[in-house]
């Protein structure tokens, strides 16, 4: 086996061909709203109905969507490297559930998920696939309109940075794949692997403002370059 263990980082750009709208194609606008109003903190502050609303649309199409061939490759390459005894770890930028059903294990969703709710007051998380409202009440510490989606909106810190760090340090190689190396800290991991001497590769359909960063960058959908990506790796 070529590489012991491989991080891997994914964007909207691997959920486009099930048919989830990346984040940058409507330039600059999510879903016909500005980001600061549906993405932010202050936008939840200023209309938390205008944002339960946005994650409530976005949580409904999950039920509409497929994984696609990308995160089925991805899924059975992370099996076939741990049946050897090596690592794939998935980290990705997306808050949809496709990696999850395309067969992926222990998903690290460092901008959150759609299907858990965070508790603003008592910060208890929990699972929730439907509708949410401003007027939902804390399963745990019953706080009326405390719950918010589990997102990690701009300003706020990602989830699991020091697991995603330990992992680039131990990793032999660094992938990313369909995302536009706009938003950091999730953009500057090519750097960080890079500065640590790891091989570093981007799949994506166009270049990333990251590319010049990688070791290689290979241009085209992700339903193609992925599993023939895969392929090449347990072959090898
Ligand atoms: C942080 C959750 C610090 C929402 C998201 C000023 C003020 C405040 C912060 C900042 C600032 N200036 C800079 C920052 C930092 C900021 C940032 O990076 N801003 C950018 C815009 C400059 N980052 C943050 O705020 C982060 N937090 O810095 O905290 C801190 C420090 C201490 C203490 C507290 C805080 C938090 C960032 C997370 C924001 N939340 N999502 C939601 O999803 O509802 S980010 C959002 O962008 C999505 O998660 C999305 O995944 C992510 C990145 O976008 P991409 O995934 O790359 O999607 P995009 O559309 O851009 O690109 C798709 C790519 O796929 C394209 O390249 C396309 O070519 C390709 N593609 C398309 N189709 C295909 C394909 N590729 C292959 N196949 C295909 N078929």
């Amino acid at each position: 086996m070529k590489y012991k263990k491989i991080v891997v980082l994914t964007g909207a750009g691997v959920s486009a061909e099930s048919g989830i709208e990346t984040f940058r194609a409507a330039d600059g606008l999510w879903e016909n709203h500005p980001i600061d109003q549906v993405a932010t903190p202050q936008g939840y502050a200023r209309d938390p109905e205008l944002v339960h609303r946005f994650y409530n649309q976005r949580r409904a199409g999950l039920k509409t969507v497929e994984p696609n061939p990308a995160h089925i490759a991805l899924a059975r390459l992370q099996e076939d490297m741990a049946a050897k005894g090596g690592t794939l770890t998935l980290v990705t930028q997306n808050v949809d559930d496709l990696h999850e059903r395309g067969g992926a294990k222990d998903v690290i969703h460092m901008h959150g998920e759609l299907r858990s709710m965070l508790c603003g007051a008592c910060e208890h998380r929990w699972p929730h696939t439907e509708d949410a409202s401003p007027e939902m009440a804390c399963p745990d510490c019953d706080t009326e309109g405390a719950p918010r989606p589990d997102i990690v909106w701009f300003g706020e810190m990602p989830y699991h940075m020091d697991s995603i760090k330990r992992a680039l340090a131990d990793c032999a190689l660094f992938v990313s794949i369909g995302t536009s190396g706009a938003v950091y800290p999730a953009a500057g991991f090519v750097q960080m692997a890079r500065q640590m001497g790891k091989e570093t590769l981007e799949l994506n359909l166009e270049p990333s403002q990251g590319s010049h960063l990688f070791g290689q960058s290979r241009l085209g959908p992700a339903s193609q370059l992925v599993p023939e990506w895969a392929q090449s790796v347990i072959a090898g």
